[in-house]
Protein backbone atom coordinates (compact mmCIF):
# COMPACT_ATOMS: atom_id res chain seq x y z
CA UNK A 1 0.00 0.00 0.00
CA UNK A 2 1.67 3.35 -1.00
CA UNK A 3 1.27 6.39 1.11
CA UNK A 4 0.46 9.66 -0.54
CA UNK A 5 -0.68 12.84 2.06
CA UNK A 6 -2.06 15.11 0.33
CA UNK A 7 -1.58 17.94 3.28
CA UNK A 8 0.40 20.34 3.95
CA UNK A 9 1.83 19.00 7.49
CA UNK A 10 2.05 15.20 7.49
CA UNK A 11 5.26 14.31 9.86
CA UNK A 12 7.40 12.46 6.59
CA UNK A 13 6.10 13.92 3.40
CA UNK A 14 4.31 17.07 4.22
CA UNK A 15 3.53 19.42 1.57
CA UNK A 16 5.38 16.95 -0.98
CA UNK A 17 2.16 15.60 -2.66
CA UNK A 18 0.22 18.88 -1.86
CA UNK A 19 -0.58 19.95 -5.57
CA UNK A 20 -3.57 17.22 -6.45
CA UNK A 21 -1.52 16.76 -9.99
CA UNK A 22 1.25 16.00 -8.13
CA UNK A 23 -0.55 13.33 -6.27
CA UNK A 24 -2.38 11.74 -8.91
CA UNK A 25 1.11 11.48 -10.62
CA UNK A 26 2.86 10.18 -7.05
CA UNK A 27 -0.40 7.44 -7.30
CA UNK A 28 -0.24 6.61 -10.49
CA UNK A 29 3.48 5.92 -10.18
CA UNK A 30 3.63 4.03 -7.17
CA UNK A 31 0.98 1.42 -9.04
CA UNK A 32 3.30 1.40 -11.79
CA UNK A 33 6.25 0.59 -9.24
CA UNK A 34 4.10 -2.60 -7.52
CA UNK A 35 1.50 -0.71 -5.20
CA UNK A 36 -1.60 -3.18 -5.27
CA UNK A 37 -3.57 0.10 -3.59
CA UNK A 38 -2.70 4.01 -2.80
CA UNK A 39 -3.60 5.23 0.30
CA UNK A 40 -5.25 8.80 -0.26
CA UNK A 41 -5.35 11.08 3.05
CA UNK A 42 -6.50 14.49 3.55
CA UNK A 43 -5.58 15.22 7.30
CA UNK A 44 -2.65 14.46 9.32
CA UNK A 45 -2.89 12.25 12.27
CA UNK A 46 0.53 12.60 13.18
CA UNK A 47 1.60 13.00 17.19
CA UNK A 48 -0.07 16.13 18.01
CA UNK A 49 -2.36 17.14 15.13
CA UNK A 50 -5.73 18.79 15.22
CA UNK A 51 -7.69 17.45 12.48
CA UNK A 52 -9.15 19.68 9.27
CA UNK A 53 -12.42 20.67 8.44
CA UNK A 54 -14.59 18.64 6.20
CA UNK A 55 -14.50 20.98 3.66
CA UNK A 56 -10.94 21.38 3.56
CA UNK A 57 -10.43 17.34 3.48
CA UNK A 58 -12.52 17.64 0.62
CA UNK A 59 -11.20 20.25 -1.07
CA UNK A 60 -7.48 18.02 -0.79
CA UNK A 61 -8.81 14.33 -1.77
CA UNK A 62 -11.15 15.02 -4.43
CA UNK A 63 -9.63 16.00 -7.20
CA UNK A 64 -7.10 13.70 -6.44
CA UNK A 65 -9.51 11.04 -7.04
CA UNK A 66 -11.31 12.99 -9.99
CA UNK A 67 -7.68 13.21 -11.46
CA UNK A 68 -7.04 9.37 -11.00
CA UNK A 69 -10.43 8.75 -12.16
CA UNK A 70 -10.74 4.88 -10.84
CA UNK A 71 -7.38 3.77 -13.06
CA UNK A 72 -5.33 2.70 -9.33
CA UNK A 73 -6.90 1.15 -6.77
CA UNK A 74 -7.46 3.85 -3.89
CA UNK A 75 -7.66 3.37 -0.37
CA UNK A 76 -9.51 6.41 1.12
CA UNK A 77 -7.14 7.32 4.50
CA UNK A 78 -10.22 9.36 6.57
CA UNK A 79 -12.27 8.80 9.65
CA UNK A 80 -14.88 11.18 8.12
CA UNK A 81 -18.34 9.71 6.22
CA UNK A 82 -18.75 12.11 4.10
CA UNK A 83 -15.18 12.33 2.76
CA UNK A 84 -15.40 8.26 2.42
CA UNK A 85 -18.72 8.70 0.65
CA UNK A 86 -17.70 11.21 -2.42
CA UNK A 87 -13.88 8.83 -2.65
CA UNK A 88 -16.07 5.89 -2.87
CA UNK A 89 -18.44 7.46 -5.45
CA UNK A 90 -15.35 8.54 -7.32
CA UNK A 91 -14.14 4.84 -7.04
CA UNK A 92 -11.73 4.12 -3.89
CA UNK A 93 -12.09 0.31 -3.16
CA UNK A 94 -11.51 0.62 0.92
CA UNK A 95 -11.52 3.07 3.78
CA UNK A 96 -8.74 3.17 5.95
CA UNK A 97 -10.19 4.32 9.36
CA UNK A 98 -7.40 5.68 11.96
CA UNK A 99 -10.44 5.60 14.42
CA UNK A 100 -11.57 2.16 13.80
CA UNK A 101 -15.66 3.73 13.14
CA UNK A 102 -15.55 5.32 15.97
CA UNK A 103 -15.05 8.64 15.03
CA UNK A 104 -18.07 8.77 12.83
CA UNK A 105 -19.94 5.12 13.31
CA UNK A 106 -22.15 6.08 10.40
CA UNK A 107 -18.76 5.45 8.43
CA UNK A 108 -19.29 1.74 8.69
CA UNK A 109 -23.14 1.87 7.20
CA UNK A 110 -21.51 4.05 4.03
CA UNK A 111 -18.77 1.22 3.64
CA UNK A 112 -21.07 -1.26 3.59
CA UNK A 113 -23.23 0.07 1.49
CA UNK A 114 -20.49 0.19 -1.27
CA UNK A 115 -19.08 -3.09 -0.99
CA UNK A 116 -15.94 -1.45 0.23
CA UNK A 117 -12.43 -2.86 1.92
CA UNK A 118 -11.99 -1.46 5.08
CA UNK A 119 -9.10 -1.31 7.37
CA UNK A 120 -9.77 -1.03 11.03
CA UNK A 121 -6.98 0.64 12.61
CA UNK A 122 -6.26 0.91 17.05
CA UNK A 123 -5.07 3.82 18.38
CA UNK A 124 -4.70 4.98 22.34
CA UNK A 125 -6.33 8.32 22.62
CA UNK A 126 -6.39 10.99 19.93
CA UNK A 127 -4.18 12.28 17.97
CA UNK A 128 -3.13 15.70 19.89
CA UNK A 129 -1.94 14.19 22.92
CA UNK A 130 -2.03 10.41 21.86
CA UNK A 131 1.86 9.77 22.73
CA UNK A 132 2.40 11.97 25.95
CA UNK A 133 1.98 8.75 28.05
CA UNK A 134 0.80 5.53 26.45
CA UNK A 135 0.33 2.73 29.02
CA UNK A 136 -0.96 -0.78 28.52
CA UNK A 137 -0.81 -4.10 30.95
CA UNK A 138 -0.45 -6.09 27.79
CA UNK A 139 -0.43 -4.47 24.77
CA UNK A 140 -0.61 -7.40 21.66
CA UNK A 141 -4.00 -8.71 23.74
CA UNK A 142 -5.40 -5.02 24.62
CA UNK A 143 -4.67 -3.95 21.09
CA UNK A 144 -6.48 -7.57 19.36
CA UNK A 145 -9.27 -7.20 21.93
CA UNK A 146 -10.33 -3.65 20.45
CA UNK A 147 -9.98 -4.34 16.90
CA UNK A 148 -11.96 -7.69 17.64
CA UNK A 149 -14.70 -5.59 18.78
CA UNK A 150 -14.16 -2.94 16.26
CA UNK A 151 -14.37 -6.14 13.49
CA UNK A 152 -17.83 -6.92 15.33
CA UNK A 153 -18.86 -3.35 15.41
CA UNK A 154 -18.85 -2.97 11.69
CA UNK A 155 -20.14 -6.39 10.55
CA UNK A 156 -23.13 -5.66 12.59
CA UNK A 157 -23.40 -2.35 10.42
CA UNK A 158 -23.23 -4.51 7.35
CA UNK A 159 -19.79 -4.61 6.14
CA UNK A 160 -18.09 -8.03 5.21
CA UNK A 161 -16.33 -9.70 7.20
CA UNK A 162 -14.33 -10.87 4.64
CA UNK A 163 -13.51 -7.06 3.66
CA UNK A 164 -11.76 -6.51 6.94
CA UNK A 165 -7.93 -6.21 7.48
CA UNK A 166 -7.05 -5.32 10.75
CA UNK A 167 -3.94 -2.57 11.98
CA UNK A 168 -2.42 -2.38 14.88
CA UNK A 169 -1.77 1.41 14.57
CA UNK A 170 2.23 1.20 14.78
CA UNK A 171 3.07 4.59 16.42
CA UNK A 172 -0.75 5.55 17.85
CA UNK A 173 -0.57 5.90 21.24
CA UNK A 174 2.31 3.50 21.60
CA UNK A 175 6.32 4.18 22.63
CA UNK A 176 9.03 2.23 20.96
CA UNK A 177 8.85 -1.24 23.05
CA UNK A 178 4.99 -1.12 22.31
CA UNK A 179 5.37 -1.35 18.80
CA UNK A 180 7.93 -3.45 18.87
CA UNK A 181 6.01 -5.76 21.36
CA UNK A 182 3.75 -5.84 18.61
CA UNK A 183 5.39 -6.53 15.99
CA UNK A 184 7.25 -9.47 17.79
CA UNK A 185 3.96 -11.13 19.02
CA UNK A 186 1.59 -10.22 16.01
CA UNK A 187 0.80 -13.99 16.13
CA UNK A 188 -1.91 -12.72 19.09
CA UNK A 189 -3.48 -10.29 16.19
CA UNK A 190 -3.21 -12.99 13.35
CA UNK A 191 -5.36 -15.38 15.61
CA UNK A 192 -8.46 -12.68 14.57
CA UNK A 193 -7.93 -15.21 10.98
CA UNK A 194 -8.11 -11.32 9.14
CA UNK A 195 -4.96 -9.86 7.08
CA UNK A 196 -3.18 -7.92 8.95
CA UNK A 197 -1.81 -4.31 7.77
CA UNK A 198 1.34 -2.51 9.30
CA UNK A 199 2.01 1.37 8.81
CA UNK A 200 5.77 1.36 10.18
CA UNK A 201 7.01 3.25 7.10
CA UNK A 202 9.07 6.31 8.11
CA UNK A 203 8.17 6.49 11.68
CA UNK A 204 9.75 7.91 14.48
CA UNK A 205 10.27 5.02 16.47
CA UNK A 206 12.60 3.23 13.98
CA UNK A 207 14.88 6.94 14.30
CA UNK A 208 14.76 6.03 17.74
CA UNK A 209 15.95 2.98 17.27
CA UNK A 210 18.86 3.91 14.38
CA UNK A 211 19.98 6.00 17.12
CA UNK A 212 18.37 9.45 17.82
CA UNK A 213 16.59 9.87 20.32
CA UNK A 214 14.61 12.81 19.64
CA UNK A 215 13.89 11.64 15.82
CA UNK A 216 10.20 12.47 14.32
CA UNK A 217 10.62 10.39 11.69
CA UNK A 218 12.79 6.95 10.45
CA UNK A 219 15.20 6.05 7.85
CA UNK A 220 14.41 4.39 4.93
CA UNK A 221 16.67 1.89 5.84
CA UNK A 222 15.20 1.40 8.99
CA UNK A 223 11.45 1.16 7.09
CA UNK A 224 12.63 -1.32 4.54
CA UNK A 225 13.91 -3.78 7.90
CA UNK A 226 10.95 -2.99 9.92
CA UNK A 227 8.27 -4.39 6.82
CA UNK A 228 10.27 -6.74 6.06
CA UNK A 229 9.75 -8.32 9.62
CA UNK A 230 6.43 -7.33 9.61
CA UNK A 231 6.06 -9.79 6.73
CA UNK A 232 8.39 -12.11 8.14
CA UNK A 233 5.63 -12.40 10.78
CA UNK A 234 2.41 -12.92 8.78
CA UNK A 235 1.83 -9.00 7.79
CA UNK A 236 0.60 -9.24 4.10
CA UNK A 237 -0.29 -5.56 3.29
CA UNK A 238 2.45 -3.11 4.15
CA UNK A 239 1.80 0.43 4.54
CA UNK A 240 4.51 2.43 2.97
CA UNK A 241 6.25 6.04 1.42
CA UNK A 242 8.69 4.45 -0.58
CA UNK A 243 6.95 2.10 -2.74
CA UNK A 244 9.48 0.58 -5.10
CA UNK A 245 12.50 0.14 -2.47
CA UNK A 246 10.01 -1.93 -0.55
CA UNK A 247 8.84 -3.76 -3.62
CA UNK A 248 12.20 -4.76 -4.08
CA UNK A 249 12.69 -6.06 0.08
CA UNK A 250 10.03 -7.59 -0.02
CA UNK A 251 10.38 -9.66 -3.47
CA UNK A 252 13.41 -10.68 -1.55
CA UNK A 253 12.15 -11.89 1.69
CA UNK A 254 8.92 -13.54 -0.45
CA UNK A 255 11.49 -15.47 -2.31
CA UNK A 256 12.95 -16.55 1.10
CA UNK A 257 10.06 -17.65 2.84
N1 LIG B 1 -0.28 5.74 9.77
C1 LIG B 1 -0.50 7.02 9.41
C2 LIG B 1 -1.69 7.39 8.78
N2 LIG B 1 -2.64 6.47 8.50
N3 LIG B 1 -3.39 4.24 8.54
C3 LIG B 1 -3.19 2.97 8.89
N4 LIG B 1 -4.12 2.04 8.62
N5 LIG B 1 -2.05 2.55 9.52
C4 LIG B 1 -1.05 3.42 9.84
O1 LIG B 1 -0.04 2.99 10.45
C5 LIG B 1 -1.23 4.80 9.49
C6 LIG B 1 -2.43 5.18 8.83
C7 LIG B 1 0.54 8.05 9.70
O2 LIG B 1 1.46 8.13 8.65
P1 LIG B 1 1.38 9.22 7.49
O3 LIG B 1 0.13 9.07 6.69
O4 LIG B 1 2.63 9.17 6.70
O5 LIG B 1 1.41 10.60 8.27
P2 LIG B 1 0.32 11.68 8.63
O6 LIG B 1 -0.72 11.05 9.48
O7 LIG B 1 1.13 12.72 9.38
O8 LIG B 1 -0.27 12.21 7.34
Amino acid sequence: MGVVNVTPDSFSDGGVHYDPGVAARAARRMAAEGAAIVDVGGESTRPGSNGVPLDEELRRVVPVLEGLGGDVPVSIDTAKTEVARRALELGAVMVNDVTAFRGDPQLAGVAAEHGAYVCLMHMQGAPRTMQVDPRYDDVAAEVTSFLEERMTFAVAQGVREDRICLDPGIGFGKTVEHNLEILRRLDVLLALGRPVLIGFSRKSSLGKLAGDPAATTGPLSASLAAAVAAYERGATILRVHDVREHVEALAVAAALA
